[in-house]
Order: structure tokens, then sequence, then C-alpha cells
């Protein structure tokens, strides 16, 4: 289990490792509006992980933050984070005043609600509303576990078939059905959704846990949101040198074609 932690996130490259601080606008959390005084923020960075969600988040909001990471080591970015979070020292992990907080879904759901003043969420009474929040979760839940769960299978034992249970291709091919008839996963606008599902996808198609050529629509989904201006601000603040430590493609994914009907329900 150790070994496969370090392989999904640990890769070291040998790059010096100098620390990084980034202090990007300071201000209030909206012009006008009504809401929590934001604490000091510290998002405890791994480059190229999912950290970068908090990171884009704030640049959409324009709110303060600092981000923490050691530029080119994500073992010294890891270093960091066990210090802070030695019981769950995973990425992100968000300092939020005095609370050390984890689940990117989680903590960005809390920022929209005390300092988001209404965006990057459609209304609670609107019909994108359950859509937003259903891809919130799903990026983690349905969609990051079995594309993870799938690299690690591959790993241990290239698939010969197809498996009869929801695997990587069926979560990434309901994403791809959605986008037919919805510019975003928020639906009619951009939303946090969009943010959240962004990592889970990538990962899928760039790993080639899915064959990518299957989903146009994703395609043309990300090309879109990642020329977001904020997306661009979080490229140059969290990733300034480029992806550090990829994990390897997988040399040919999973057989795709139709998935055979389970016998049973299982688990
Ligand atoms: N569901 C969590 C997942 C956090 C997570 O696993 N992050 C990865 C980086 S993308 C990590 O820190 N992995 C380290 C490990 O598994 O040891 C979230 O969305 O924040």
């Amino acid at each position: 289990m150790i070994a496969l932690r370090t392989l999904f996130c640990a890769a070291v490259l040998g790059l010096s490792a100098c620390a990084s601080v980034v202090v990007p606008q300071s201000g209030s959390a909206g012009a006008g509006e009504t809401m929590t005084p934001v604490p000091e923020i510290v998002i405890y960075h791994l480059e190229g992980r999912r950290s970068e969600r908090l990171v884009w988040l704030m640049e959409e909001l324009g709110l303060p933050y600092r981000l923490e990471f050691k530029r080119g080591d994500l073992a010294g970015s890891m270093a960091s984070i066990r210090a802070v979070n030695p019981g769950m020292p995973v990425a992100p992990t968000v300092a939020y005043g005095d609370q050390i907080l984890v689940e990117s879904g989680a903590i960005i759901e809390m920022i929209l609600a005390r300092h988001g003043g209404g965006r990057l969420a459609p209304p609670v009474a609107s019909r994108d509303y359950p859509y937003h929040l259903l891809w919130m979760h799903y990026s983690e839940g349905s969609l990051a576990s079995r594309a993870i769960a799938d690299y690690r299978v591959w790993m241990i034992q290239p698939p010969s078939a197809r498996s009869p249970l929801v695997d990587s291709e069926a979560v990434v091919q309901f994403a791809e059905d959605f986008l037919a008839q919805h510019p975003y996963f928020g639906g009619s606008a951009f939303s946090a959704a969009d943010i959240m599902m962004l990592f889970p996808l990538n990962f899928a198609t760039q790993l080639n846990i899915v064959d990518r050529e299957q989903f146009p629509r994703i395609a043309e989904w990300r090309a879109r949101i990642e020329a977001r201006p904020a997306y661009q601000r979080m490229l140059s603040k969290a990733r300034p040198d480029g992806m550090v430590g990829s994990l390897t493609p997988l040399p040919r994914h999973a057989p795709s074609g139709p998935r055979p009907v389970p016998p049973a329900a299982r688990p």
C-alpha cells in the first residue's frame, strides 16, 4: 500500500528544492457584499495535483491565500504537508485560520458558502443546482475513485476483458454524455463543479486509462476551461515549471466495447 501511495503522488524529480510562497492579491471577498471575513488561508500544495483546484478557485474568486510548496520537489512539499497534517498528509491540506482541512470538494463548498457571494455555483432553486452538486461529488466519489483503482489494478494485472462493473470508461462516458447536453458541469455556466472535474478527467485521459479519442466533448470543454485567465494564473503560480513527477501513462487502455451484464448486484 505504501508503495502504491508513493507511486500515485510522490514521484520525485531530482530538481533543487527551493521554498516558494505566492501571495496573490489581498482584499475582501467581493465588492459591496456582506460575507464572512476571510481568515488567513494557506494551501499546502503538490504541483499538478488536486491542490490546484483550491488555487484555481481562489484565483477565480479573487480571494487572498498563501501557497506553500517546494518547487520541483514533491517529497519536500509532502514533508511540509506532513508537518501540519501528520494524520492525513494529502494535497490539498488547507489551513483555514486555525483549522486544518482536507477534502478538496468540502473545502470548496465551504469557501463558496462563506466567501463566494453567489459566484461559481448556480442558485439553489435553479435547475442547474442539482447538476452542479452531482458533479461536485461525482468527481471524487465515482470518477477519481474508479480511474485510480483501474490504474492501480492495471499495474498489477493488465485486464484482458471489460469489467461488468461500472469502470473508468463508463464514468467518463457519463460525463461526455452530459456535455452533449450542457456546456459545463455547472449546467449552463461554469461552476466549481468544472474545477472539481478537471483533475480526474485529465488523469483518466492523459494516463491512457481510457481512450481519449472517444471523448471529443470532454476535449473541447477542457480547452475552453483551461483558457480561463484564472486557470492560467493558477498554472503560473502553482505549476511554474510544468508538470512535476508525472505518472507513467498505461501502454494501452483497458479493452473498450459493450460492458457485459453483471450476473447479480455486486458491491
Ligand atoms: N479526496 C481527496 C483526495 C486527496 C488526495 O489523495 N490527494 C493526493 C494528491 S492528488 C495525495 O495527496 N496523495 C498522497 C497519498 O496518497 O499518499 C481530495 O479531493 O482532496
